[in-house]
C-alpha cells in the first residue's frame, strides 16, 4: 500500500522522490530520467492537442506560422524523447521504433549506466483522425562488465531485467502510467499547472474481464487456436464479453488495465511473427501488466521470458486479465492433448 502520498495532490516529481526512498542505494539517476520523460511527454501532449489545427494550416501552406516546415508528429515525438534524454550523462544508448539502428549518445555528453527503448508515438494510423495515441518506454541497465557506449547486444535483454517501464496516453486527458517494479501508478496531466498529478494509485487489473480487443478483420488469417479462443469469448453466456478495439495499443491496453479484459495481436498469415514490436511495445506493457496482477504471453511463453534476437523483433501478443490470458494457454494445451490422442489412435 502506498504511504505518504495524497491522491490529487502528489506531483509525479514528488512521488518519484518518495519512491526513491525505498531503494537505499538509489542515486537518483532513474528518477531524473523518469522526470525528463514526463517533460518530453508534456511537449508531445501539447503538440498532439494542436495537431488538428496545424493540419488545417498545413493544408494551405507548406510551413507553419513561424515559417518552419511542419514535422510529422511521430518524428517530432521521437526527436523530443531523444533531446530530453541524450545529454543527462545517465544513459549509454537508446533505441526507438522510429530509428533503424541504435541511437548513440553524442560524443560531447558523458555516458551512464541506463539503456532506454521507446515507441515515441504508438498508434500512428490514428494521428490524422483525432483518436488516442501514446508513447511507450522501458529501461534496462547496461549488462555488467561492459562500459561506455552501448552496443546492439546490450539491448537484447529479457524483460525480467527491466528496471522501469511506462506509457503516456494522449486521450481526453493525458495520463502517464509507470512502474519501477513496486506496483503501477497513474498520473493525470493537469494542464492548468503543467504537472502530472497522482490520480490512479496502486493500479491493478481485474483477474477476469469482460472486454476483448482484437482486429477481428484478420479472423480468417489466424490459426485455429486463436479462432477458437475468440469464438469462445464471443459466445460466453456466463460472462458476456463486449468488443472494444481502438487500433492504438497504448489506448486499448490502458482501457483494459482499468476495466479488465484481454488484448490480442496474434500471429496471422500476413504477419507470421506477429505485428507488434517485442522491445518497444510488448515488453514494456507486459512488465506493467504483470506488476498490476495481469499476464502477457506470445501464445506459448511469458513475454518477459523472451530474450530478443534483434531490436526491431516482432511478436504475437496476448495481454490483460490473468484468467483471460490463461484461458488462451488452456485452449492451446487442450488442443495439443487432443492431437496427441489422435496420433496415438492412428
Ligand atoms: P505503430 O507503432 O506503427 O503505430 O503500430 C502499432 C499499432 C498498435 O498501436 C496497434 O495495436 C496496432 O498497430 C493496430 O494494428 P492494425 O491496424 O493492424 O489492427
Ligand atoms: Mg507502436
Amino acid at each position: 500500500m502506498l504511504k505518504n502520498v495524497r491522491t490529487g495532490s502528489s506531483t509525479l516529481a514528488g512521488f518519484i522522490l518518495a519512491e526513491q526512498r525505498h531503494f537505499p542505494t538509489a542515486t537518483g539517476d532513474l528518477s531524473l530520467i523518469l522526470e525528463q520523460i514526463a517533460f518530453a511527454a508534456k511537449i508531445i501532449s501539447w503538440e498532439v492537442n494542436k495537431a488538428g489545427i496545424a493540419n488545417i494550416v498545413g493544408a494551405t501552406h507548406s510551413s507553419n506560422v513561424h515559417g518552419e516546415t511542419q514535422q510529422k508528429l511521430d518524428v517530432f515525438a521521437n526527436t523530443k524523447m531523444i533531446t530530453a534524454l541524450d545529454h543527462l550523462g545517465l544513459l549509454c544508448g537508446m533505441a526507438s521504433e522510429e530509428a533503424e539502428g541504435i541511437i548513440p549518445i553524442p560524443d560531447k555528453y558523458p555516458k551512464g549506466k541506463y539503456i532506454i527503448v521507446f515507441d515515441p508515438l504508438d498508434g500512428s494510423s490514428n494521428i490524422d483522425v483525432n483518436v488516442n495515441i501514446g508513447t511507450i518506454f522501458a529501461m534496462f541497465k547496461k549488462p555488467s562488465g561492459t562500459v561506455g557506449e552501448a552496443v546492439p547486444q546490450d539491448f537484447l535483454q529479457c524483460g525480467r531485467s527491466l528496471v522501469a517501464a511506462g506509457y503516456i496516453v494522449y486521450g481526453s486527458s493525458t495520463m502517464l502510467v509507470y512502474t519501477t517494479g513496486r506496483g503501477v501508478n497513474g498520473f493525470t496531466l493537469d494542464p492548468s499547472v503543467g504537472e502530472f498529478i497522482l490520480s490512479h494509485p496502486d493500479m491493478t487489473i481485474p483477474e477476469t474481464g469482460h472486454i476483448y480487443s482484437v482486429n477481428e478483420a484478420n479472423f480468417s488469417k489466424w490459426d485455429s487456436i486463436t479462432q477458437a479462443y475468440v469464438e469462445e469469448l464471443k459466445n460466453n453466456t456466463e460472462t458476456p464479453y463486449i468488443a472494444r478495439y481502438i487500433g492504438s495499443l497504448v489506448a486499448d491496453f490502458h482501457r483494459n488495465l482499468l476495466k479488465g479484459g484481454v488484448f490480442l495481436y496474434p500471429a496471422d498469415t500476413k504477419n507470421p511473427k506477429g505485428k507488434l514490436r517485442l522491445m518497444y511495445e510488448a515488453i514494456p506493457l507486459a512488465y506493467i501488466c504483470e506488476q498490476a496482477g495481469g499476464r502477457a504471453i506470445d501464445g506459448k511463453r511469458d513475454i518477459l521470458d523472451i530474450i530478443p534476437d534483434a531490436i526491431h523483433q516482432r511478436t504475437p501478443l496476448i495481454i490483460g486479465s490473468k484468467r483471460d490470458v490463461e484461458r488462451y494457454l488452456q485452449i492451446t494445451e487442450d488442443n495439443r492433448a487432443e492431437k496427441k490422442k489422435g496420433s496415438k489412435k492412428t
